[in-house]
């Protein structure tokens, strides 16, 4: 089985497969491929409607079953900034490096333990002609000082996980994605999946 995901995010879909392929045997794929698809404006201000514009739209026009990810950095100081626009907190023309910067500077003067933060991830999944479903995972640490570690994608090298004394972008794939905001969402959705789908 094949499940589609609304993103042209690869670093999304690499996690995203790795985790359904190990949990269902399920593989995911993301949206390139699919040819010429109307650009889904993210303007909703929660991760939920975000994704589930996401995988709504995608699914009316494919008419298949499509799922979404919607993701993000809350930070506490900066009253849960860049939030939903993690993606384009640095402005237009936004790389996983300038938004790294552009937090960094955000929070300049700010000591580590006010730096309090959460990686957040919506997985919706729609049907056509059916109510989507909607699950949340979140995953709690610090901004740290400055970046560390060459794995993952976006906010992982400033993202430090108190308890392991490292950053995200430190741990191996196998590990981020036992423990990451994606896998939290992820489990829930692949408990919904057997629940409500037989899988
Ligand atoms: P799609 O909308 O096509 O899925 P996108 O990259 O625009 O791709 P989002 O709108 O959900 O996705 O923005 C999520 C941003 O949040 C992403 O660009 C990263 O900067 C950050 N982010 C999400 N998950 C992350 C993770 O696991 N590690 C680090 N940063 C992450």
């Amino acid at each position: 089985t094949e499940l589609v995901f609304a993103t042209r995010n690869r670093h999304k879909v690499e996690e995203l497969d790795a985790m359904f392929s190990d949990a269902l045997g399920i593989r995911v794929v993301g949206l390139d491929g699919f040819g010429d698809l109307p650009e889904i404006v993210e303007d909703r201000d929660t991760f939920e409607g975000n994704a589930a514009k996401k995988a709504e739209n995608i699914a009316a026009i494919l008419q298949r079953p499509v799922a979404a990810d919607d993701s993000g950095l809350e930070v506490e100081v900066l009253k849960g900034a860049p939030g939903v626009y993690s993606a384009r907190y640095s402005g237009p023309g936004a790389t996983d490096a300038r938004n790294n910067e552009k937090l960094l500077k955000e929070l300049t003067g700010v000591p580590e333990e006010k730096r309090d933060a959460a990686f957040v991830c919506v997985l919706a999944l729609a049907f056509p002609g059916e109510e989507t479903r909607i699950v949340r995972g979140e995953c709690h640490g610090r901004i740290a000082m400055q970046p560390r570690g060459e794995h993952g994608f976006g906010y992982d090298p400033l993202f430090l996980l108190p308890k392991r004394g490292c950053t995200m972008a430190e741990l191996p794939a196998e590990v981020k994605n036992r423990i990451s905001h994606r896998s939290a969402a992820t489990k829930k959705m692949i408990q919904l999946l057997k629940e409500q789908f037989q899988f």
